[in-house]
């Protein structure tokens, strides 16, 4: 399995391959297009802004051999003999996050269950107006509420929650992409960082259900799904109103999961250079000090992908995802 990303020119090109082994495209840009590639393959586009380009970003899912194609409800998903890549959008009627959150989590669960593909690796969840109040209660709070709902009716606890991103997206649908598989993942926390669903009721009364990241084997390799990661260090955020400092407290947080990765498994050195960065920005003006402040502690050629979207706390100004990929996994421990 693979994820890469490509700007809208470059997609143009790449489309005209063969592309049986695609799981599903997810394209992030302000204006939605319709999808060029077979109707089957799952496509999904996200309200954000893609600060390389104006016409998108590409993001694409795919594995080595050819999956089936399939719909069922509101999810158009990709399944192989391991693997399970999904994606749905659920346009929301005024004061019904926390019902359509809870059905679109109750739909993955359900099929998952169906398909056999127990075990979920990494969620994306974009989120319309993630820090507007309704009721005196920020909507990403009634977000979690809906989730914390379903994990719960499903019995699946927090400790394997599954890695995940929640942001903001400009548009009127909650959209929700997803990978699963047959293989229960490694949970790893960050110590740096109080696990989310651990997070004091300061921050709602239903805690974030999600892991820091998570680690699976797939064909000889270690593939670490990192989530969403911002400057928060225990429970707080940390430098309020300084984008430079925040991206720096982030990428320390990234270094310390990769760090206890490397520890909890025999044989594992994932490094920061390694990796390639999706990165939210509150505000598309602090593109260019983010891009420095990772370019300061990645190295010149770094790997990364910009995106404007809100993030679930008003104070913090971006938040850093990624993909790692290692050869050569030996024992799991803990
Ligand atoms: C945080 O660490 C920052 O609710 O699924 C990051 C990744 C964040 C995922 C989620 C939230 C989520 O709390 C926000």
């Amino acid at each position: 399995m693979e994820n890469l990303y490509l700007t809208a020119q470059v997609f143009a090109d790449w489309r005209a391959q063969p592309h049986e082994h695609v799981l599903g495209i997810v394209r992030f840009a302000d204006q939605s297009v319709p999808s060029s590639l077979h109707p089957d393959i799952p496509y999904i586009h996200i309200p954000a802004r893609a600060l390389e380009e104006k016409a998108g970003l590409y993001e694409i899912w795919r594995t080595s051999t050819p999956p089936r194609h399939r719909r069922q409800g509101s999810i158009h998903y990709s399944v192989t003999e391991s693997l399970l890549w999904g994606c749905l959008s659920s346009v929301e009627r005024p004061g019904s996050l926390i019902q359509i959150t809870r059905a679109a989590y109750d739909e993955v669960l359900d099929l998952l269950a169906q398909q056999d593909m127990p075990h979920l690796y990494r969620m994306w969840n974009y989120i319309p107006a993630i820090n507007r109040l309704e009721n005196d209660t920020e909507r990403y709070r009634l977000f979690n509420q809906g989730r914390q709902e379903a994990f719960r009716t499903a019995g699946l606890s927090a400790r394997h929650s599954a890695a995940a991103t929640a942001v903001g997206t400009d548009g009127n649908a909650l959209c929700v992409t997803f990978l699963a598989g047959k293989q229960q993942p490694l949970s790893i926390e960050n110590p740096r960082q109080i696990s989310a669903y651990h997070y004091p009721p300061q921050y709602g009364s239903s805690p974030p259900v999600f892991s820091r990241a998570g680690l699976v084997r797939m064909q000889g390799q270690g593939v670490l799904f990192i989530s969403g990661t911002a400057c928060i260090v225990g429970h707080r955020s940390l430098h309020v109103g300084d984008v430079r400092a925040q991206t720096r407290e982030t990428l320390a947080n990234i270094a310390a999961l990769l760090e206890k990765a490397n520890q909890q498994v025999a044989g594992m050195c994932f490094n920061l250079s390694d990796l390639d960065y999706k990165v939210y920005l509150r505000h598309a003006g602090d593109a260019a000090a983010v891009a420095d402040e990772l370019q300061n502690r990645v190295g010149k050629s770094a790997w990364m992908h910009m995106l404007q979207a809100a993030i679930c706390r008003r104070e913090l100004l971006v938040e850093i995802e990624a993909v790692a990929r290692r050869v050569s996994v030996h024992e799991t421990t803990a």
